[in-house]
């Protein structure tokens, strides 16, 4: 029987190797030792992932290979991600997310979705490549508190800047949240955002911060 280290070894091995058989058993044998699943998909199957990006940054792997990476961190995230515990007693709110229009980059955002579905959130989530007005129909549909946007491209990531300007004229009351490779702070600010995350770890609490903003703007805090 594998460790807890040598389990989160080959997870992110077998993303980086695209060993989509690997993954899947290391991920079953965490869950049948009782491992912490996120610790497994964050430490494991998103580092291995990082490593990917770096690879296909210096043209080592191109894109059959960056596809097949991604499927191993799905077959593995499938079995984990039913066995990450729900947290009890977190603040009930709504979110709607996505990755931008022209963007099919899904994996991060997903990674982040799934922080708030853990964190007791209701989670809306659109997919990838969502047509601008989409999150804006979405927002007025559900009433959330907050949509994050998500843009892996310096090209898409525009579109986040109409995204903002659109549902603040529809409803001033939505925080927005972005975040992906290319976005940082200092754009975030540009756009019109209400907040920024740089990883799936902090976007809850982001998330939880601009809410308290926002009540206390309307006088509800
Ligand atoms: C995987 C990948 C793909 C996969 C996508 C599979 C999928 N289902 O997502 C495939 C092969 C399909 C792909 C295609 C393309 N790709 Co690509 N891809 C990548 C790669 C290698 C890794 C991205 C990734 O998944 N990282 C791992 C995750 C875990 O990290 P992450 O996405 O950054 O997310 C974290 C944070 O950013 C943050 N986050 C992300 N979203 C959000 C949202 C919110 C609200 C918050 C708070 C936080 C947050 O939290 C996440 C977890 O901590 C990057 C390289 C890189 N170094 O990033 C290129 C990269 C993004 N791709 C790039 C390009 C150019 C393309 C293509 C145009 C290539 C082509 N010639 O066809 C196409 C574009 C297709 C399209 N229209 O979108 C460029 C973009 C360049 C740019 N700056 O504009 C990059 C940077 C590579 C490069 N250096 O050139 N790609």
């Amino acid at each position: 029987m594998a460790t807890k280290a040598e389990l989160i070894e080959l997870l992110k091995d077998g993303v980086i190797n695209y060993k989509e058989e690997q993954v899947k058993q290391a991920a079953q044998e965490a869950v049948e030792a009782g491992h912490p699943a996120l610790e497994m998909i964050m430490d494991g199957l998103a580092a291995g992932m990082e490593v990917v990006g770096d690879l296909y940054d210096r043209q080592e792997y191109f894109v059959p290979e960056v596809l097949m990476c991604a499927d191993a961190l799905y077959g593995g995230l499938d079995i984990l991600r039913p066995h990450v515990p729900k947290r009890e007693g977190g603040m009930v709110a709504q979110v709607v997310i996505g990755s931008i229009q022209g963007d099919v980059h899904d994996i991060g955002k997903n990674l982040v979705k799934m922080m708030f579905d853990v964190a007791g959130w209701m989670v809306h989530d659109l997919g990838r490549d969502v047509p601008l007005e989409k999150f804006v129909e979405e927002q007025l549909r559900t009433d959330a508190e907050v949509v994050a946007m998500s843009a892996m491209m310096t090209t898409t990531m525009l579109g986040m800047k109409k995204v903002i300007k659109m549902i603040k004229e529809k409803n001033p009351n939505v925080a927005i949240m972005l975040g992906g490779a290319p976005v940082t702070k200092d754009v975030a600010n540009l756009f019109g955002a209400d907040g920024y995350a740089e990883s799936a770890g902090n976007a809850v609490s982001e998330g939880i911060k601009m809410i308290a903003r926002l009540r206390q703007m309307q006088g509800k805090a």
